[in-house]
């Protein structure tokens, strides 16, 4: 890592006062959840974008259910990372503190809905609590994590306005019964076992069809006024693990770089909107941040 990089962001962080983080994909990475491009997104040889409309879910809702499935079985797998660990960190004012003394508010605007970001707040509040540590200044920010793109967690009828949380798996025995099919994210060979209709999930208050609680393209996102008012606010955003190709998300840092606030992106690769970096850093968020919070 370029040393004068770390010392000019770390010298903006100290002076930070409102900081917004915008996650993606690449975080949760590690935790072994595939992404969706540069080569993470084939799900049984389809685009996962692809699966992601209300188009794909109207024409093929067994499709789009078992691809739903297999990220539900797989976000209940996961563990956090260490990038997730140091944000989560970030969030409870006594670490914030010591890294940006002058620091106001801090919020995580993530794109992903494996609820990766909020376990690993919990956690942490927990671990906290067992040490006797319950002061305010360890209490964390409630509502310091904003999941934009939904809840994989959650499930929603498509007729009325019925939605839950449901941690339960399989969601109904028929996708239970596809499982064998689904141990590799890329296979391929995997056939497609249609399941009919009235065997898919469904809304116990009207008995329509259930669906995923997911922003799908061309869907309203979640919090979008809560989001202008902390992006327009802020004068730190750090970008991590994001292409940056999904809009509204994909516009935040180059909203708060055109008000002077400075934005560092954290990516592997190239992303769309380098140009916007103030700070780059580019490897696996994993490494990379322990590094720069050490
Ligand atoms: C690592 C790493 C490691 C790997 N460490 N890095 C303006 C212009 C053009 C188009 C639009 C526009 N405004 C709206 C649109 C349309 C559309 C859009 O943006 N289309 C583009 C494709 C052009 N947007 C929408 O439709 C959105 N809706 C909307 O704007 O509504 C407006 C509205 C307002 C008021 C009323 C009504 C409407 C909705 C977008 C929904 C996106 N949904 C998905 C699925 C969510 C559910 C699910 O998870 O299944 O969200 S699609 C998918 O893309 C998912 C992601 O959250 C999102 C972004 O992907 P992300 O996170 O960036 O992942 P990747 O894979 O692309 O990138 C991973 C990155 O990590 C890479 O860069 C790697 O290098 C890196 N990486 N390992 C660090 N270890
Ligand atoms: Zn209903």
């Amino acid at each position: 890592m370029n040393n004068d990089t770390l010392q000019g962001f770390r010298e903006a962080f100290a002076n930070a006062k409102h900081i917004i983080v915008i996650a993606g994909a690449g975080l949760s990475a590690a935790s072994g959840i595939p992404t969706f491009r540069d080569g993470g997104g084939m799900w049984r040889s389809l685009d996962a974008t692809s699966l992601a409309t209300p188009e794909a879910f109207h024409e093929n809702p067994s499709l789009v259910w078992q691809f739903y499935h297999y990220r539900r079985q797989k976000a209940l797998q996961a563990e956090t990372n260490t990038a997730h660990k140091i944000l989560a960190k970030l969030a409870i004012p006594h670490y914030l503190k010591k890294v940006a003394p002058a620091a106001k508010s801090m919020h995580l605007i993530t794109q992903n809905v494996d609820r990766l970001s909020v376990r690993a707040l919990d956690d942490l509040e927990k671990e906290l609590e067992e040490q006797g540590l319950k002061g305010p200044s360890y209490r964390a920010r409630t509502g310091s994590v904003v999941q934009m793109h939904g809840k994989l967690f959650e499930v929603q009828c498509t007729k009325c306005d019925w939605r839950a949380e449901d941690f339960s798996t399989p969601l109904c025995p028929a996708l239970g019964h596809v499982e064998a099919n689904i141990q590799d994210y890329t296979d391929a060979g995997s056939k497609n076992h249609d399941i009919p209709i009235s065997l898919l999930p469904h809304c116990p208050e009207c008995q329509e069809l259930a669906r995923p609680g997911v922003v799908w393209f061309g869907e309203k996102p979640y919090h979008l006024d809560q989001i202008n008012s902390l992006v327009f606010k802020a004068d730190m955003c750090l970008v991590i693990g994001t292409s940056s190709t999904v809009h509204p998300a994909a516009g935040y840092a180059f909203r708060v770089r055109r008000r002077h606030g400075h934005v560092a992106i954290f990516n592997l690769y190239p992303s769309e909107k380098d140009e916007n970096a103030s700070s780059l850093f580019r490897g696996a968020c994993e490494d990379i941040l322990p590094q720069v919070f050490p």
